[in-house]
Formats: structure tokens, C-alpha cells, sequence
């Protein structure tokens, strides 16, 4: 459910940071001979080559799509270079991405708050840095502008065949600009610099959209790809919403969007301006009905999260055809598997970040032989956390057993045969900081661990994805009900809230499809020891031979040996940003930070789980106590005015009655 949130200011500078092809690039440095030819990764399962899950650019001119499969994309391009994703435990292993993603997370983080988004997306709010920048240099005396800056796309900046670079100039130090798009105009040159900053130490190109909202940053960052940035002026905002079709916009893919189609018959962004607050209110309710009227206007008042660490950990694994999991024996085995892995990330967040998560959930697609009632889907189950692969496993079948039963009703018993398993996953969220100074949790924690041996990562990458890396998008759902199933089984609870939360970093909300790999987001150490063999690899010859696209050269010159600098800088910056995000203790916080500190921690008290402090022995539990107590905030008031539309609540479609246009 969208939440509508007044914006604070429209002079907010927001950047949404968004790697280009970037399963490739990361393969493309690993493997520098592959620079410049046309490439694409591909899934574990190699039916048919395997299906594409990331495709480079070079390989996208000759036609290429994500949506092929290997075979077909060799006969459209004869000289495609297609790599598989890294395989462990029988599965993608996607931790080369991950730590990728922290190298780029750690570099974007110098400039201002910023907020992992996906594996390979960022937001940054870039106003203090943009306000600073412009108090110390007005725009008009800039004597030099950097070319990356040059190359900004400023939408509604009319160009008219004249050399764009110069018209960028002027727009750029306008003596006589809107004091928001001045800010603007320093947001661009300062994502310029960072993207330049990423290129030279990590080789990765991204794209960039600068707007005063998210909501307007993240629809530019893909409008001008690879390896280029956009901007969006407040007076561009109308152009830019109005032709939109309604369903490519966040939150409006799933129900919702497909309610605006046909209830109201609005396709586009802008066939939404006709409807006053008061009839969406009347029809959506009071919040979602808002969010509306300020989506058509452009209007977002999200904040950028001060989050370097992605929000949850999951595993899973798809069973495409014949390979559906038939007996509960076969989803035990493929559950031992996943367990262990996130087992393993888990302690992994625990040692270095100094993490615990508290809700696991357990997630199946799955189909009956003789479908007679083929939309019910499996049900999402949920219980409390406990750590150790071993406890995860045995609360994970428990799980499956809970939502097999429920799958299959009065329809047969949940014994072998007659169903089969097409995805499978577990996935643990409501992650929090433990407090500073109780490293005898970690201890706790860790003497709890049937399986697990040690706390190190093991020397064998662990995997996270699937060979399919595709799960359908789920629509937000709010209903929650708990199914006792008795003794010394945790309390399991039908709880879609955090599954949707593990959905939601999905890059497309429109597509039908969306990787779980968008949801398995990376540690925040910096990969060393992967990147000083890769460095030593590189050489300029491969360099040379990178792709040189439209308008992109002068970032991609960067790609030369010299460029690359140490590590050391990033690693600093990550540690003070780390701390930052999870109210770490440090001497050198700015008072802001710590208040920007102190209101993200009140956020993640208020999800702890009461049940996992129980778990905790005597002595922690009254430590942890009375550390939750003065942290607990007041609910904001959520409550809703009715809605005439029904059935977008509920899941019972014949429920609602059409509702007419205003
Ligand atoms: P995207 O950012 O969607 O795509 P991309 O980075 O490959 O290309 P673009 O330049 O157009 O942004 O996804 C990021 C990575 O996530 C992608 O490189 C591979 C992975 N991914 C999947 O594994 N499955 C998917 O369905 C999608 C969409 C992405």
C-alpha cells in the first residue's frame, strides 16, 4: 500500500544512481577480454543456453533481449559472449554482485545520505552538498565545467539542432535561474564527480537521474543510458509524468495500477490529473487517494533512508517443468540447502555489521496435478527467528508444512504426490542493530548454531539465487492471520508484509517478472581480495577496447590503469557510513548525523520482535529491555477514510461495484 507523504520541500536534491548492465560489467572486469564484445550473463539452468538475466550494451544494438534465452540470443548476435552466473550449493551464487554493489555503495555514500536501494541502485539526497556547493561558488563565475557534467540531459531544455553541451553550459550558470534549479545544477555536478569517482575505482559505468524527489530521480536515471545522467527541472515535470503510462510507475504495476486502468480508465500519468483528491480519497481512501493526486503531480515527500545495508537476506531457488519438487522429501533437501546459506549470510551481517534479523518467512509457488482452483496461490508464512541453520531449517519445514496445508485444503492431504513446488524460498527481514556494548548476544547467537561451524565466511561462495532468478511480483497485501500449529512449533503467521518488503526492491514494478537477485542484496565489506587478483589482470590493451557509446566518452576514458586509486578512502568512508546508519557510536558524528542516527534507530525498535528478545537468556533480556523502552514512538495516525472501490482491497474481485469517472 502506497503511503502518501507530504513533501517537506521542493528544493530537495535527489539523485537515483542505477548501474548499467550490471551482472556484465562485473563479468567483464573478472574476465577483461570480454570488454567491448557483446555480452550477456546467464542463469544456472542451461536449457536452451540458459535465460539471459543481464545484457550488455554492445549486445543490446545487435538486438539482444533480457528476455531471450541463450540459443536464440546466439542465432540474433553469432558473437555473443554469454558467462554464466557463478553456481554453489546447486544454485546461482550471486556474492560477486553483492560485493560489487558495496564497492559502488561505498563510494556514492561520500557525498550525502544515501540509500541501497537494489543490488545495483542508490538513492542519495544531495541537498546539503548541492546548498554548500552553491553558497561557496556561485554557478555563473564557474570558470571550468567538467565534460560528464556537460553531457547532463536536462529535460524540457530545448536544443533545436545547436550544440548541446553549450546550451547545458548556459542552463548550468544561469545568473537569472530558480534558486531550485541552481540546486539542481550543483546536484549534476556533484553526481558527475561521483560517477566518475566509481568509474576510477571500480571500473563501473551507472547513469544518474537528479530531480527534487525520488520518485522523479529514479524515472530519469534510465531515460539516458549507459553511462549518463538527467536531469528533471521542476518546469519539465508535466511532459515528463503526463505521457507515462500508468502502470511503469512505482507502486502502480500491480492491483492498484490495473484498478486505475479499468475502473477509472486511465492509462497514462496524466489521464489521472482529471480526478479531483476528494473522488480518489472517496474511491482509494484517504491515503492512497493522496499519494494518487501527488503521483500525477509529481509531487513525493519519500525520504532517502540513510541505509548502506539491504533491508533483508534471502535464498531461494525456482524448480521450472519437470523439476517442480514432488515430495516433501525433495523440498526438505532443497530447504536444507537454502537454510544453510541464509544461515550463513545472516551470521556473516551479525559479524560485520552487527545485525540480527527476527522474521523468517517462507515463500512457494506451487501447482496442484488436477488444478481446479488454480489462483489460489501458496501461502507466505512467517514465525520469529532463530539463528542457527539447524533451528532455521527445522522452522522452515514447519513453514512449508503449515502452507502446503493450507494450499491444498479439503482438496487432498498434504502427503507426496499430487502437487508439485516451482519456487521455493526463505527469506529473513525485520533486520536491526544489536545495541553496542552486547557482543555476548553474538556469543549467544553463535552457541546456538547446530550446523554452523564457524562465523568466517567460508572460502566457498554460498548462494543465493535460483537458476531460474525469476519470482512473479506479489501485490501488497495487509490482511495478516496466525495459524497455530501447536507444541514447540514457533507461532506461524501468515504474514505477506515482509515478503513484500523482499519483493519490493524489484527494479520494474510493471514487468510481470522480477529477479530475486534484486532482493539478495550485498555485505558492505569491500570484496579485497577478489579485487587485487582482478587488478592484477587488467590490462590496458583491455581497457582500451571498452565500449565507446554515444556521448559517453568522457567517462569511459577513465578506464585506464592510472585511474584506479587505493581502497583505503572507500573503506574509511564505509566504516564511518556503516556506523552512521546503525547508530554505531562514534566521536565524529555531526549533530545532524546523530539525529538522522537517532530516528533511524527509533524506526528499527519499533519492528523488534518481542519474541526473539524472550529468546535471549535472563541476563540480555532485561539489557535489551530497557534498551527498547524510551525508544518506543508514538504510531502515526493511519487510519483511512472508506473505499468505493472494494475489490482493490479485497481479495474477492466480484466484490466491488464500479465506480464512475468524476
Ligand atoms: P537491472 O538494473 O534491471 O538491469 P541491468 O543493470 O542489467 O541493465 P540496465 O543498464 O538496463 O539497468 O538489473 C540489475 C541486475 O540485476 C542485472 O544486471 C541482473 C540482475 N537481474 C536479474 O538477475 N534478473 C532480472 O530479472 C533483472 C531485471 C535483473
Amino acid at each position: 500500500m502506497p503511503v502518501a507523504r507530504p513533501e517537506t520541500s521542493d528544493s530537495r536534491i535527489i539523485a537515483h544512481v542505477d548501474m548499467d548492465c550490471f551482472y556484465v560489467q562485473v563479468e567483464q572486469r573478472k574476465q577483461p577480454h570480454l570488454r567491448g564484445q557483446p555480452t550477456a550473463v546467464v542463469q544456472y539452468n542451461s536449457w536452451k543456453g540458459g535465460g539471459l538475466i543481464a545484457v550488455g550494451y554492445e549486445a543490446r544494438k545487435d538486438g539482444v533481449k533480457r528476455s531471450m534465452r541463450g540459443d536464440e540470443a546466439k542465432k540474433v548476435c553469432p558473437q555473443i559472449q554469454l558467462v554464466q552466473v557463478p553456481v554453489a550449493r546447486g544454485k546461482a551464487d550471486l556474492t560477486i554482485y553483492r560485493n560489487a554493489g558495496s564497492e559502488v555503495v561505498s563510494i556514492l555514500a561520500r557525498k550525502g545520505r544515501c540509500e541501497r536501494a537494489s543490488i545495483d541502485e542508490v538513492y542519495l539526497d544531495l541537498t546539503e552538498a548541492a546548498e554548500a556547493m552553491l553558497k561557496e561558488t556561485p554557478l555563473e563565475s564557474l570558470e571550468s565545467i567538467d565534460e560528464e557534467v556537460l553531457k547532463s540531459h536536462v529535460l524540457g531544455l530545448s536544443v533545436n539542432g545547436n550544440d548541446e553541451k553549450e546550451i547545458v553550459r548556459e542552463w548550468l550558470t544561469r545568473r537569472d535561474a530558480d534558486h531550485r534549479d541552481k540546486l539542481l545544477a550543483c546536484g549534476a555536478i556533484i553526481v558527475a564527480e561521483l560517477r566518475m569517482q566509481v568509474l576510477r575505482e571500480t571500473e563501473f559505468t551507472c547513469s544518474a537521474g537528479i530531480a527534487h524527489n525520488k520518485m522523479l530521480a529514479k524515472l530519469a536515471s534510465g531515460m539516458n543510458k549507459p553511462a549518463q545522467q538527467t536531469i528533471v527541472t521542476l518546469a519539465s515535470v508535466k511532459g515528463l509524468l503526463e505521457p507515462l503510462p500508468i502502470k511503469k510507475m512505482k507502486q502502480l504495476g500491480g492491483k492498484l495500477g490495473s484498478s486505475l486502468q479499468t475502473d477509472l480508465g486511465v492509462d497514462t500519468v496524466g489521464d489521472l490529473l482529471q480526478f479531483s483528491v476528494e473522488k480518489l480519497q472517496d474511491l482509494y481512501g484517504s491515503n492512497t487517494g493522496t499519494w494518487l493526486w501527488n503521483v500525477a503531480r509529481g509531487i513525493s515527500g519519500d525520504e532517502v533512508e540513510g541505509r548502506l545495508l539491504p533491508k533483508s537476506h534471502g535464498s531461494g531457488k525456482t524448480f521450472p517443468g519437470v523439476r517442480a519438487l514432488k515430495t516433501v522429501a525433495a523440498v526438505e533437501k532443497w530447504l536444507k540447502e537454502l537454510c544453510e546459506e541464509l544461515s550463513e549470510r545472516l551470521q556473516l551481517d551479525l559479524e560485520t555489521n552487527k545485525r540480527v534479523a527476527h522474521t523468517l518467512t517462507l515463500h512457494a509457488h506451487a501447482y496442484k496435478s488436477t488444478d481446479t482452483d488454480s489462483h489460489k496461490k501458496f501461502p507466505s508464512k512467517s514465525c520469529p527467528l532463530r539463528y542457527g541453520a539447524g533451528k532455521i531449517l527445522e522452522d522452515s519445514v514447519n513453514l512449508f508444512q503449515a502452507g502446503l496445508c493450507e494450499f491444498l485444503g479439503s482438496y487432498m492431504n498434504s502427503a507426496d504426490g499430487g502437487w508439485g513446488i516451482t519456487n521455493l524460498s526463505v527469506t529473513a527481514s525485520k533486520i536491526v542493530a544489536v545495541p553496542s556494548g552486547t557482543c555476548s548476544i553474538t556469543k549467544y547467537f553463535h552457541g546456538q548454531d547446530r550446523f554452523h561451524a564457524s562465523l568466517e565466511p567460508s572460502d566457498e561462495k554460498f548462494a543465493p539465487e535460483d537458476d531460474n532468478l525469476s519470482t512473479s511480483m506479489t501485490e501488497s497485501r495487509s490482511a495478516s492471520h496466525q495459524t497455530e500449529i501447536g507444541g514447540e512449533q514457533p507461532q506461524i503467521t501468515h504474514d505477506t508484509s515482509s515478503f513484500d518488503q523482499y519483493e519490493t526492491t524489484c527494479k520494474d514494478e510493471a514487468s510481470a517478472n522480477c529477479s530475486t537477485s534484486k532482493h539478495h542484496e550485498p555485505q558492505p565489506r569491500l570484496p579485497e581480495k577478489e579485487r587485487n587478483t582482478n587488478d592484477g589482470k587488467r590490462s590496458y590493451e583491455q581497457k582500451r577496447k571498452a565500449p565507446k557509446e554515444k556521448g559517453t566518452s568522457s567517462i569511459l576514458r577513465f578506464l585506464q590503469p592510472s585511474s584506479c586509486s587505493s581502497s583505503n578512502q572507500e573503506a574509511k568512508c564505509l566504516s564511518s557510513g556503516v556506523q552512521e546508519a546503525f547508530g554505531m557510536e562514534s566521536e565524529s558524528l555531526t549533530e545532524s548525523q546523530n539525529k538522522r542516527r537517532t530516528d533511524s534507530w527509533r524506526y528499527n525498535v519499533d519492528d523488534i520482535d518481542q519474541s526473539v528478545v524472550e529468546e535471549l537468556p535472563p541476563e540480555l533480556q532485561e539489557e535489551v529491555r530497557t534498551w527498547l523502552r524510551p525508544q518506543k514512538q508514538v504510531k502515526a495516525n493511519t487510519e483511512k477514510r472508506g473505499s468505493s472501490i472494494a475489490h482493490y482491497f479485497s481479495p474477492n474481485k466480484n466484490e466491488h461495484t464500479n465506480p464512475k469517472k468524476s
